[in-house]
């Protein structure tokens, strides 16, 4: 049995998700803050029961840098809020037009559309809020994180991703084209969580260049993964609507290239994410959730 194996990854995604839904509950004003209506809904999808994989990226890179794990924490906050946001605009009627979310009904189901839209508006501007008030570091000062976000969730990266997304639709698109869509729509994110972690830990220029590798190769297989789980999963597994990729006739990898293909193609993702850390000789024992963290994105089934 590998040390990946043999580290408790179920215990400590268990933790953290505890840890980051109380700071969250912390940092969003509560559900009867005026105006009541906007608060409850951006709470809605904040504690649907997400997997909280991108804030558990984020306390896993601090921990592989030696850093600590509170200090990390508002800009683990920060990320699982973009990440929300990205959903609820996503499930609204004019873009992927989604019933079911986290295993409830979405956002727009739930509040309508224009307290949708503002839910995800308004948790957009809160990710910003809280990670304005994380410590600072001394390589990375605020006005470094504040960019880092900006930059992973605006029209060159988050936002390019869903719109080439929904230009795409229909359309027969080639793998780098489908690659462009993924590299920004899903792997910006997850490796801006990745690189907030280790900046929150000031990790130094080498530890960032091996955090950025890993978290861009385990954003990809992320998605890949996502693309077949949509096949082969139902509804009820993934809680959200299955088979809708090809329903809106998206592009994805195993519709370009097959399942056993897209499974071979996540796999030597992951595989390069694992030699991205391994480059780094100070990451030594304290990458393990980490590359566990990788390892179960692979294996996944929801
Ligand atoms: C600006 C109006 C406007 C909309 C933008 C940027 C955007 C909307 C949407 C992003 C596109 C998107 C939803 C990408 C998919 C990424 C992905 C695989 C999401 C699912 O992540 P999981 O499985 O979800 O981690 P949970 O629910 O577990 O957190």
């Amino acid at each position: 049995m590998s040390a990946k194996t043999q580290f408790d990854l179920q215990q400590f995604l268990a933790m953290r998700t505890k840890t980051v839904n109380v700071a969250l509950d912390k940092f969003l004003p509560s559900a009867t803050t005026r105006p009541a209506t906007i608060h409850k809904a951006m709470r809605y999808s904040l504690f649907a029961g997400g997997k909280r994989m991108r804030p558990a990226l984020c306390l896993a890179a601090a921990a592989a840098c030696g850093g600590k794990e509170a200090d990390a924490l508002p800009l683990a906050c920060a990320v699982e809020c973009i990440h929300t946001y990205s959903l609820i605009h996503d499930d609204l009627p004019a873009m992927d037009d989604d019933d079911f979310r986290r295993g409830k009904p979405t956002n727009h189901k739930m509040f309508g559309d224009g307290i949708a839209v503002l839910a995800g508006d308004a948790l957009l501007t809160q990710a910003f809020e809280i990670a304005a008030q994380a410590k600072g570091w001394p390589r990375y000062p605020h006005q470094k994180i504040i960019l880092e976000i900006a930059r992973a969730a605006g029209s060159l990266q988050l936002v390019a991703g869903q719109v080439a997304d929904l230009e795409g639709e229909g359309k027969k698109l080639s793998v780098d084209e489908l690659r462009y869509i993924h590299e920004r729509k899903t792997s910006a994110l997850l490796c801006c969580s990745v690189r907030l972690g280790g900046m929150s830990a000031n990790c130094t220029s080498a530890q960032l260049k091996a955090l950025t590798d890993f978290g861009y190769h385990v954003g990809l297989a992320f998605q890949v993964i996502d693309d077949i789980l949509d096949v082969t999963q139902t509804s009820e597994q993934l809680g959200k609507t299955a088979g809708k990729d090809r329903q809106a006739q998206k592009a994805t990898y195993p519709a370009i290239v097959g399942l056993e293909k897209s499974r071979k193609i996540a796999e030597n993702l992951t595989a390069r994410a694992f030699a991205a850390l391994s480059r780094i000789a100070g990451f030594k024992g304290k990458a393990t959730p980490l590359e566990a963290l990788a390892e179960f994105l692979l294996k996944r089934d929801k």
